[in-house]
């Protein structure tokens, strides 16, 4: 059982890169199979930092519209439990979960044909350019009503549970959108009927300009956990990729066997603005300095060869594999064809043959929930 860490909700000064792993550090035992999946993390934290790197630049030079919202700064808490997801476990994201999509593994080529809404993306240019969302993967596309995801992922629960299989769903918000009644309610319901459901609470301070002190009456929203009969744990410092490893591992296998859901509160923060447009003036100068030293990617990198789980050359390959592919991505989509305007159309009304699951939900709820 992960150690609640609820005393101090910022972390105040930079960790020594080698001490990553939090309340797990002496715990945490270098194997060859953890090596092995260290190294996998690796390229995809570098991975998801790298590409939202180029698509912010790729945003303010015109070449695709509507904006970006970028996650630079908070990569490990959508890349580390994405990465330890199963392909079938489901993903409710929310606006800014890029690192999902590479968690899971999603061809980057279609992540860029996404911000540059092309039809070559899987919503063929319907949505909104960061709204990523991939079905191969059972990551759904977030909806612009903040927290509308938390009540699929809950109702995807409830199905496995209903139909005794061993997935797990996820589920992301920011600490803003905790405040809707879809947060709540579904909890509610997740505690009541002990849902394999993970359940991430990204903190990074602000909803667009609102601080959480502001927002909410009580800052430490993992102990609301507590009043649902869940598992609440706050990992107060979220850009720490070993303690997140940790964490999202006991989750996981509580959510898998049968232990019911857990509440995860993990501190980060967005290095920029709430999307593109905003110059996050708001928010005082040092505190963005303090976080910055706080950057997860250095920090696991130096841990990595500290440890000699990896070599520089080895790092210095993946980098330039991951510019490689990027460029190929940015090709693939400035290359793809426009959706034509009655894409839009499509989609809209149920097809004449249409099942309506609810009808097979009537079936099986009488057996057991
Ligand atoms: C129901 C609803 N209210 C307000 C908005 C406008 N809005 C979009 S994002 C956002 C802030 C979300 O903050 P948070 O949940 O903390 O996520 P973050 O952007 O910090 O990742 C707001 C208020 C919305 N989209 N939906």
């Amino acid at each position: 059982m992960a150690k609640k860490d609820t005393g101090d909700t910022a972390v105040k000064e930079p960790v020594e890169a080698a001490t990553l792993g939090g309340p797990y550090r002496d715990s945490f035992k270098l194997t060859p199979k953890r090596k092995e999946q260290l190294r996998g993390l690796y390229r995809v934290m570098r991975l998801t930092r790298d590409i939202d790197d180029r698509m912010r630049k790729l945003f303010r030079q015109g070449r695709y519209y509507g904006t970006y919202f970028s996650q630079i700064g908070q990569e490990c808490t959508t890349t580390v439990p994405a990465f330890l997801a199963e392909k079938d476990d489901f993903i409710g994201p929310s606006h800014r979960e890029l690192g999902c999509m590479v968690g899971k593994g999603v061809p980057t080529k279609y992540l860029f044909a996404q911000v540059y809404t092309k039809s070559t993306s899987q919503d063929r240019g319907v949505m909104h350019p960061v709204f990523f969302g991939w079905t191969d993967v059972r990551q759904i596309t977030p909806c612009t009503c903040l927290a509308t995801q938390v009540p699929l992922a809950t109702g995807a629960a409830l199905s496995y549970k209903m139909r005794g299989i061993k997935n797990v769903a996820f589920c992301f918000t920011g600490e803003g959108a905790t405040s809707k009644g879809d947060f709540h309610e579904s909890l509610n319901f997740c505690g009541i009927h002990r849902l394999p459901l993970v359940y991430t609470i990204q903190n990074n301070w602000y909803a667009e300009s609102v601080p959480l002190e502001i927002q909410s009456g009580n800052p430490n929203q993992e102990q609301r956990a507590e009043g649902y009969g869940i598992e609440g744990v706050r990992v107060s410092d979220g850009n720490d990729a070993i303690w997140m490893l940790c964490v999202y591992e006991e989750a996981i296998e509580r959510a898998r066997n049968g232990g019911g859901p857990t509440l995860i509160m993990a501190d980060t923060y967005r290095w920029y603005g709430h999307s593109e447009i905003d110059p996050a003036t708001y928010r005082p100068d040092d505190e963005l300095k303090r976080w910055m030293a706080l950057d997860p990617i250095p920090r696991f990198e130096a841990y990595l060869l500290e440890n000699k789980v990896m070599t520089s050359d080895e790092m210095n390959a993946i980098k330039a594999e991951i510019q490689a592919e990027i460029e190929d991505a940015v090709k693939f989509a400035e290359d793809s064809p426009e959706s034509p305007a009655e894409v839009c159309l499509e989609n809209v009304y149920a097809p004449d043959d249409f099942v309506n699951p609810l009808s097979e939900f009537d079936k099986v709820v009488a057996k057991e929930i």
